[in-house]
């Protein structure tokens, strides 16, 4: 009888391989699922070398096992449903149970086998992207290994040669399976404890979809026209809050995999761009940032000292970014009248609203929306609706929260005085600038004439 070894060792090294078989298949480690959308506590490891666990930003990360030398995972891909936020389910693939997949976590040196078991309709491979591995296991279908047919389960054996934050994600029908959500982080820590150690580690990978209101299942052949601007395939008010110790040494790691760049911007600090996809910056290269641009194909990763207490707006830039659906093909109507047109259409449809003649925030109107449909923006806050959707949360530094406690503290309790508020007896009319009758002295000057 042959061992394991033998059969998986031997052919795999070569090249990604097909395990087939039941001796094989008994060889393989349990793939383990999850079913709750929601920030999971870090996995301390238990065997191997040690390391200080990152936490996945409404996901998980994937348990493994050592068998002799080696660090062995089980992905398997399969369709999942996706709860974006509370409201809105999506028809996605992923693995494991989610869209996107586990975080994988290992060391520096480690020996991973990671086996691929492939449950949706059509082939699929996985690219380990960023990782520097042997050619047969980068998981280009056609070009570095065969395509893993449905039912197949391949492995994949490489060594972890450096320390950083890369991806994963099929490089086989690339274009509807990243667009139905196929995709992971997979962070490798430094072998050595005392490298750049911090004491709250977030990870999250952005996706986009285009899933048209009333409807399940995004649509794959989009190029530009996208809808739903996704952190681990969650929009706001569904994604979590990132809670923080004040003090804390704080990282967090973004993968990009939409079709277009995000600028992420974390109010009240400044921070330093510490990691990338090709490695760490070295500290000497650092320059301080408060928004960072996360390419397409990319990973970027800040570390900040929290050292501010309350709730941060943290989120990406781009304004139609941190919308959901509903937002597009509106026309700008403010200072439009449209009474008219209401009365007319109010005869027709007596449920329609006409919206926007003074702007578009919603605050709490509620209107008729399709099924399994988001508001453009909602959520709340302690001083009333915080009108986002889309790439946004909130990071909440606070006092003397436990170690490994990442539960929502609720909201900030702002220090009396420290709170912008009305101004109770205005004056009646705001004192300003006294137009300028002076001419510029030079000839030809642009500010003649010009009102104030
Ligand atoms: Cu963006």
């Amino acid at each position: 009888m042959f061992s394991r070894r033998q059969i998986m060792g031997t052919a795999a090294l070569l090249s990604a391989g097909a395990v087939v078989g039941r001796v094989q298949a008994a060889a393989i480690p349990e793939a383990p699922t999850m079913d709750k959308a929601v920030m999971q506590p870090p996995l301390h490891p238990s065997s191997g070398p040690d390391y200080r666990p990152v936490v996945t930003v409404n996901g998980w990360t994937l348990p493994w096992r050592m068998n002799g030398d080696w660090k062995e995972f089980h992905l398997v891909a399969e369709p999942v449903v996706r709860e974006f936020a509370p409201g809105m389910k999506v028809n996605l693939w992923g693995y494991n149970g989610q869209a996107p997949g586990p975080t994988i976590e290992a060391v520096e040196g480690d020996r991973v086998r990671i086996f691929v078991t492939n449950r949706l309709p059509e082939h699929t491979t996985v690219h380990w992207h960023g990782m520097l591995l042997p050619n047969g296991m980068d998981g280009v279908g056609g070009l570095t290994q065969p395509h893993i047919k449905p039912g197949q389960t391949f492995v994949y054996e490489f060594e972890l040669k450096k320390s950083g934050t890369f991806m994963y994600h099929p490089h086989s029908d690339e274009m509807v399976q990243m667009a139905m959500g196929m995709m992971g982080m997979f962070i490798v820590h430094p072998r050595d404890l005392s490298f750049r150690p911090v004491d709250r580690d977030f990870v999250f990978i952005m996706s986009t979809y285009l899933v048209d209101p009333g409807t399940y299942l995004p649509k794959v052949n989009e190029m530009t026209d996208f809808n739903m601007w996704t952190w681990n395939s969650r929009v706001f008010p569904g994604i979590d809050p990132l809670p923080v110790r004040l003090g804390d040494k704080v990282r967090v790691r973004m993968g990009n995999l939409t079709m277009t760049n995000h600028p992420i911007h974390l109010h009240g600090h400044s921070f330093a761009v510490s990691c990338t996809d090709g490695g760490w910056v070295p500290e000497s290269a650092q320059w301080p940032e408060v928004t960072i641009d996360v390419p397409v194909g990319a990973v970027r990763a800040f570390d900040v000292v929290a050292d501010n207490p309350g709730d941060w707006a943290f989120h990406c830039h781009k304004t139609h970014h941190a919308m959901n659906s509903m937002g597009h093909d509106m026309r700008n109507m403010i200072g439009v009248s449209k009474k008219d047109l209401a009365k007319a259409i109010g005869k027709l449809a007596p449920d329609a609203m006409v919206m926007g003649q003074t702007g578009m925030a919603m605050g709490d109107m509620e209107m008729p929306m399709p099924d399994n449909t988001l508001m453009m923006m909602s959520g709340s806050g302690q001083f009333g609706p915080i009108e986002m959707g889309g790439m946004f949360t909130v990071m909440k530094i606070r006092e003397g929260l436990a170690r490994d406690d990442y539960s929502d503290p609720g909201p900030y309790k702002n220090p009396e005085g420290t709170v912008a508020h009305l101004v109770e007896a205005p004056a009646a009319e705001p004192e300003r600038q006294s137009p300028t009758t002076e001419t510029p002295k030079s000839k030809g000057g642009s500010m003649k004439g010009m009102k104030m």
